[in-house]
């Protein structure tokens, strides 16, 4: 008998499922709390008890990949949602498609429900999404909902998602201004320094506002890189620079760093001993035995600690990143770039987005954009880009042939640019030269995959491996309706999107 089932992110175990303890340091008991809480709002959606929308997006971001791994806070959520919960093991006993379809909604709203959560902390009325997610889950619980029925579902909570980026773009440009391009430092100064991970610009914004009264430095981490470009942000001058990669990476690049470090959002991996003395939480994050900050924001102590390590002696580190691509930029730039395809001095453009993981065959992202013709353009977003943002590209007609356009949620950004691009040439988004090559690990990044299919866009590529929760029927179906395809390899992947014999 299995102590647990979880086959919600990419990196599961063997490809099925993990059965004992996660890949991602989740224990069976943390697992049984997350479905328990999970199911309590199931049963309160299908009671149509009316869950309260902060509630509702908490309680499932909770839930994400990466996201909390502490008992007593899941606990406390499920008691919240003060529900007898649904029996989540009738989800993954169910027959195979149906196990998987439902496995792909639910992973689908948690998605959702972190999109709505951060434009929520800065302001933005959540209820119209929270009542699709309500739908949905009283969906996950319906056992009578056929292959059909629930494949329409996980189509429209792509477009529920779309919603939920469109509110939080809206709603960190009103916060932090327009972003435009900038150039990061990747060097640490000396001195006292807490690096801010994860993607809560508002957490982010509190911390400015409290470290630099203190003489105490703040850089950037993984998914929070894009905040250097928020005028809102980089005002600050304790806003110094970017530190380390993707998250996949924190173990071995914190260790016995001299800083604090916070985590707003995912992806916390379980800190070691090497940094665990040094790292924060708080919003939805959590982990047992580390210092969660609650909604008083006060981080004194993250601060505090930050001043007792001291920091480096002298400078360390080299180089920079460029990001702040995002729509606005990038369709300020319009004509420009119109003209340079009508010129034929930009053939066609990638989409190389999504997370970063663990596996080995993500170099493929890396490869695939090193060899990417000189007359094509690079849009890319989220914490994927930590294998190749490094690279000097160079330039096709007169932009960088690498744009940064931010975060995994300003796939947003990159879906205007392509309504944009595909209005001003007179043709349909998927007419475009425009390939997608989408890399996911955990549950935004399926939620973003089902606003592209929601809105008809075909021919994406997705990798490195495909979710364990699509069945080859499933499969089938993607495929036929949306041309969605694995991975090759780079090469003649390549060649292919760009119409080349291999
Ligand atoms: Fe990455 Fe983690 Fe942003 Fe994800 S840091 S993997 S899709 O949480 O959200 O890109
Ligand atoms: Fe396994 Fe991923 Fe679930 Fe963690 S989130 S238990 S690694 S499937």
């Amino acid at each position: 008998m299995p102590q647990m089932f979880c086959m919600q992110c990419e990196q599961t175990a063997g490809g099925r499922g993990c059965l004992s303890a996660g890949r991602c340091g989740k224990s069976a008991e943390t697992s049984r709390l997350q479905d328990g809480l999970t199911g309590a709002l199931i049963a309160a959606a299908r009671n149509g008890e009316g869950l309260e929308p902060q509630l509702l997006a908490e309680s499932l971001f909770a839930t994400l990949t990466n996201v909390n791994f502490d008992d007593a806070a899941l606990a406390r959520l499920a008691a919240r949602v003060g529900q007898p919960p649904y029996d989540l093991g009738r989800v993954h006993g169910a027959p195979e498609d149906a196990r998987g379809l439902r496995t792909l909604l639910l992973a689908g709203l948690r998605g959702v429900a972190a999109y709505a959560f951060h434009s929520m902390a800065l302001g933005a009325d959540i209820r119209e999404i929270a009542r699709f997610m309500e739908n949905g889950l009283a969906a996950v619980g319906d056992e009578d909902l056929g292959l059909d029925g629930l494949l329409s579902l996980a189509l429209e909570c792509g477009e529920a998602n779309l919603s939920a980026l469109r509110l939080l773009d809206r709603a960190n440009t009103e916060a932090f201004g327009v972003p435009g391009p900038v150039k990061v430092s990747r060097v640490i100064g000396p001195g006292p320094f807490v690096v801010a991970s994860g993607h809560d610009f508002l957490d982010l914004r509190l911390l400015l506002e409290q470290a630099g009264g203190r003489g105490v430095d703040v850089y950037t981490h993984g998914e929070l890189l894009p905040a250097h470009a928020y005028p809102g942000l980089g005002k600050y001058p304790a806003l110094k620079g970017n530190f380390g990669t993707a998250w996949q990476n924190q173990q071995r690049e914190f260790a016995g760093v001299p800083g604090a470090f916070l985590f707003t959002t995912n992806c916390l991996m379980p800190p070691t001993a090497g940094h665990a003395d040094r790292v924060f939480t708080t919003g939805p994050v959590g982990h047992p035995g580390i210092v969660h900050i609650g909604d008083d924001k006060d981080f004194s102590p993250v601060i505090g600690r930050a001043l007792e390590l001291g920091g480096y002696g002298e400078a360390r580190g080299k180089g920079h990143f460029t990001t702040g691509f995002g729509h606005q930029a990038v369709l300020s730039l319009a004509d420009t770039v119109v003209g340079a395809v009508r010129s034929g001095a930009i053939r066609h453009f990638f989409l190389v987005g999504g997370c970063d993981g663990e596996r080995a065959s993500r170099d493929y992202y890396a490869e695939f954009v090193r060899r990417t013709p000189k007359d094509t353009l690079v849009l890319t977003l989220g914490c994927g880009k930590f294998r190749f943002n490094d690279l000097d590209l160079g330039t096709a007609g007169g932009l960088p042939r690498l744009l940064d356009m931010g975060q995994c949620n300003d796939a947003f950004g990159a879906i205007r640019v392509a309504l944009a691009l595909a209005e001003a040439l007179g043709c349909g988004v998927n007419d475009l030269p425009l390939s997608l090559v989408l890399s996911w690990y955990e549950q935004k990044a399926v939620a973003i995959l089902l606003t592209l299919l929601h809105l008809g866009i075909r021919n994406i590529l997705l990798g490195p491996t495909l979710p364990a929760f699509v069945t080859p029927k499933v499969l089938d179906r993607l495929v036929a309706g949306f041309g969605l395809a694995p991975l090759g390899e780079p090469g003649a992947d390549l060649a292919r999107l760009l119409g080349q014999p291999a």
